[in-house]
Formats: structure tokens, C-alpha cells, sequence
């Protein structure tokens, strides 16, 4: 069985994140471990990692100093994946919009593919609870990034994704340069363009019921923006991650 990391970067998720982990360990098997991505959360995450670490060897924590944004979250948590020798990684929010009852098909579907990427766009998949102006946000940016980047995913901006453990490498995680939504724009497109196989599966995408929103007009105009440039040095991405 493969050693797999669910990366869940929190910031003040302290009602989300006891119950995540235990709906997640009943989800997986003991060869899957969750760590931790807090960036020092006011409300006392951080600590409240650390006591779920201390009583469960599976848990596993990292602190930043200060909020740094999701990106660079992903990216340390990715690296720790590679250091430790984890061949799997999964991405997922902390604020149950990502359904631990999908972890088992991400662990299927990784098995014959490179990627795996939760996608709320396909037959199957959803979207819950969203008003009309953040589902509008949503799939608005979904169809610009897909018509300016000419790749063949319905669901380009969601962050509940699977990787394999060559595709982090390959990628090379610090020469991501997006944070956001734009993110997971970047790093799908740099997979694809790299050849690897990517597979979708529907989830149903439900709204966070508890906690803040960390959405933001400035994550989404730096997405779009990201986007271009991405299309404009397209060839250069390759580069970077095969010249790192
Ligand atoms: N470590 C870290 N985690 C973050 C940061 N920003 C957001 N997160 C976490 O990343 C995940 C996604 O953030 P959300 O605030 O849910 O963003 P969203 O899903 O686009 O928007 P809402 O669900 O409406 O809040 C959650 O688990 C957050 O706690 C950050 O700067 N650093
Ligand atoms: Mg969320």
C-alpha cells in the first residue's frame, strides 16, 4: 500500500479541525498520515495540532510565523512529502467544503493515474450552499483559465487534489510561483504540460458552515492575472522546473 500525506493547511480553523482529523482517519488506512499547515492562527489552531499530534503519531504539524498564504502552504507541505519519502499527497481544505468520504477514490484512482483532481464540474460533481455571485466567481474563472490555457479540465481553481509522488518532483514544488486559486491553476497546467496523466472525479463541494472565509477580490484578480502570465511564459515554467 502507498504511504500517502493529506496536506490541510489551516488559518483560524479551531471548530473545523478535531473533527476533520477524526473523519479522515476513518476514512483511510493506517499507511495515511494528515500534517498540518498552520500559519500561526490567532485562534489557536496551531496548539490545537500540536494536542491532536501528540496523541495520534499519524498527525504531524508544521508552524509557520505569520499568515503566508495557502500557496507557500501547499509548497512546504509538499516538500515535507518528498523529504519523508511519502509517495502520495492530497490537498484539502480544513472547513469540510472537501468531503473526507472521497479520500478512499482519490487512494483508487491515484493508482492508475499521475493526478487526481476533485472536480465540482463534471457529471456527479456540485457545488452546495453557494450564493449566486460566488458560483458565478467560480465557474466565471474556471472557463478563463480553461479557454486561455487550452487544457482540458473542468474544474481548474478546486484544492481537493491528489499527487503522485513523481509529479512533485518533476514539478519541483518551490518553483510554483501562484498563491490561491491561482495555485491550483498553475499546478494543474504545469502537470498536463508535462505530460503526466491527469484524472477527474466529481465531489460534491459544500460551503463551510463554520469559521471565516479567507476569499478575497485581491485572490481572484491575482488569479486572473496569474493566468496570463502563465499563458505568456508558458515554455519558460517547463524550464524553471526541469533546470531546478
Ligand atoms: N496555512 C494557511 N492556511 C490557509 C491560509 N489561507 C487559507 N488557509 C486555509 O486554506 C483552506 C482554504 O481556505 P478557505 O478560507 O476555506 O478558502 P475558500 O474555500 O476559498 O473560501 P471559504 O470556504 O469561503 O472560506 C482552509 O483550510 C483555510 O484554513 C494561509 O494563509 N495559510
Ligand atoms: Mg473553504
Amino acid at each position: 500500500m502507498k504511504k500517502t500525506l493529506i496536506v490541510i493547511p489551516t488559518y483560524n480553523e479551531i471548530e473545523n479541525l478535531q473533527k476533520l482529523v477524526g473523519e479522515v482517519f476513518q476514512n483511510v488506512d493506517s499507511h495515511t498520515h494528515i500534517l498540518i499547515v498552520d500559519d500561526n492562527s490567532p485562534d489557536g489552531t496551531g496548539d490545537l495540532a500540536d494536542m491532536l499530534s501528540r496523541s495520534n503519531e499519524r498527525v504531524h504539524v508544521l508552524h509557520r510565523a505569520k499568515k503566508l498564504g495557502l500557496g507557500t502552504a501547499y509548497i512546504a507541505g509538499f516538500r515535507y512529502a518528498l523529504d519523508k519519502g511519502y509517495d502520495v499527497v492530497i490537498e484539502m481544505d480544513s472547513d469540510f467544503s472537501h468531503d473526507p468520504k472521497y479520500l478512499p477514490i482519490f487512494q483508487q484512482e491515484i493508482e492508475k493515474a499521475d493526478a487526481v483532481v476533485g472536480s465540482r464540474y463534471i457529471p456527479g460533481g456540485g457545488v452546495v450552499n453557494w450564493g449566486l455571485s460566488r458560483r458565478i466567481i467560480s465557474q466565471g474563472g474556471n472557463v478563463y483559465a480553461r479557454t486561455i490555457l487550452g487544457i482540458p479540465f473542468q474544474d481548474l481553481t478546486g484544492g481537493y487534489n491528489c499527487w503522485s509522488r513523481k509529479v512533485l518532483e518533476a514539478i519541483v514544488p518551490e518553483t510554483l510561483k501562484s498563491d490561491g486559486y491561482a495555485f491550483q491553476i498553475e499546478i494543474k497546467y504545469r502537470t498536463h504540460s508535462l505530460g503526466f496523466k491527469i484524472k477527474e472525479i466529481p465531489i460534491i463541494f459544500e460551503d463551510r458552515y463554520l469559521g471565516q472565509s479567507k476569499m478575497s477580490k485581491k485572490i481572484v484578480l491575482e488569479a486572473m492575472y496569474r493566468v496570463l502570465l502563465m499563458r505568456l511564459k508558458g515554455t519558460d515554467f517547463h524550464k524553471t522546473a526541469a533546470q531546478v
